[in-house]
């Protein structure tokens, strides 16, 4: 049992193999003598996990859950494959750590053929909770962060309707997953799939697959990462990495999931939260400062100020090239004036 437990975490930090396998190998000395040191890091009160017991009916119960939610022994069910459902679950409990990782195990899978399903689901580290809406069955105009696994390519579809055509670079393939950060002033555009709001993010092919899909976020020093595990071999890969966003603290866990006209069975497998203890410097420490609203250092949201673009090397060459024309046109001028002038005071001086 605590050798899984060693190995699950082993491989849930993959990516950090430098300082964690030392780590690890440190830790792997101490556990021979306490065997159960690592599972003090998964917080129990803010997991979901199976056989998910007394979830939404007890009133001891760790999780509310609302709309067309299915609770079976295998998994959370928070929309079936129908159209017009929407479900999700809360944590009761508010999460006051500063430094946490949440691993998201989950399994999307329906009738529809290619992009003829949907529409996703969301998880939230929000300050509300429990009140559904039109953003991935959750509320718009949230506060906190919303990450979402968008399955239905809304604005590409619209942008076929009306012919039009992506400049190169701009289209996102879907299944998409994107993450906001919002103080509650931001609405998330559903046609356009966010993007206008979106800090970012990454295509994962999650649907009907065989084997188990994974992403987890991680918010550590300010720094939001999310990763995804989705080929079935055990590696996380980068999806985003954003530094500098500042998420308050008692705020709850959640997920939720909707369908319209298309649908998808948007299954929750498990929701695992870590602890992660992280030294902080005296300096690094007193930046950070508790916060109150969530909030992005520097936040340029891509969809918002598009005429800003930075200039293609064309255009740069173009300017260069009429700056360099019109110099020595100048010059030109400036020479032939300049002999004229010389030309008629010889005359005059004869
Ligand atoms: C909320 O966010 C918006 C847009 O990001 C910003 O303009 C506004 O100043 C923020 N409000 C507060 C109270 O931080
Ligand atoms: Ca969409």
């Amino acid at each position: 049992m605590a050798a899984d437990i060693v190995r699950r975490r082993l491989w849930a930090r993959g990516r950090w193999k430098v300082p964690w396998t030392f780590l690890f190998l440190a830790s792997l000395l101490l556990q021979t003598s306490c065997a159960d040191q690592t599972e003090e890091y998964l917080k129990r009160e803010h997991s979901l996990t199976k056989p998910y017991q007394g979830v939404g009916s007890s009133s001891s119960s760790l999780w509310d859950l609302t709309g067309n939610v299915l609770v079976t022994p295998q998994y959370v069910r928070l929309t079936p494959d129908q159209q017009s459902k929407q479900g999700a679950v809360w944590n009761r409990v508010p999460c006051y750590l500063r430094d946490w990782e949440l691993q998201v195990h989950f399994k999307i899978h329906g009738q529809g053929k290619k992009n003829l399903n949907g529409d996703g689901f969301a998880i939230w580290y929000t300050k509300d909770k429990m009140q559904s809406g039109p953003v991935f069955g959750s509320k718009d105009n949230f506060v906190g962060l919303g990450v979402f696994v968008d399955t239905y390519p809304n604005e590409e579809k619209q942008h076929e309707s009306q012919k039009k055509r992506y400049s190169p670079g701009m289209q996102r393939v879907f299944p998409y997953i994107s993450a906001m950060v919002s103080n509650g002033s931001l609405t998330y555009d559903h046609s356009r799939d966010g993007r206008p709001t979106e800090l970012g993010g990454c295509t994962a092919m999650v649907r009907n697959l065989d084997h188990d899909t994974f992403f987890v976020i991680r918010y550590v020093k300010r720094r939001l990462t999310i990763m995804i595990d989705i080929d079935g071999k055990h590696e996380w890969k980068d999806c985003l990495d954003v530094p500098g966003v500042r998420l308050p603290r008692g705020y709850y866990f959640g997920a939720s999931a909707v369908t319209g006209d298309l649908s998808d069975n948007h299954d929750l497998i498990s929701l695992k939260l870590y602890q992660l203890s992280v030294t902080r410097s005296p300096d690094e420490e007193a930046a950070d400062k508790e916060v109150f609203i969530p909030s992005v250092d520097n936040m340029k949201l891509p969809g918002v100020d598009q005429s800003s673009e930075p200039m293609s090397g064309f255009a740069l060459f173009i300017i260069v090239f009429f700056s360099i024309l019109g110099l020595v046109f100048a010059a030109v001028i400036l020479l032939i004036v300049y002999n004229k002038w010389q030309e008629r005071s010889r005359k005059h001086f004869y």
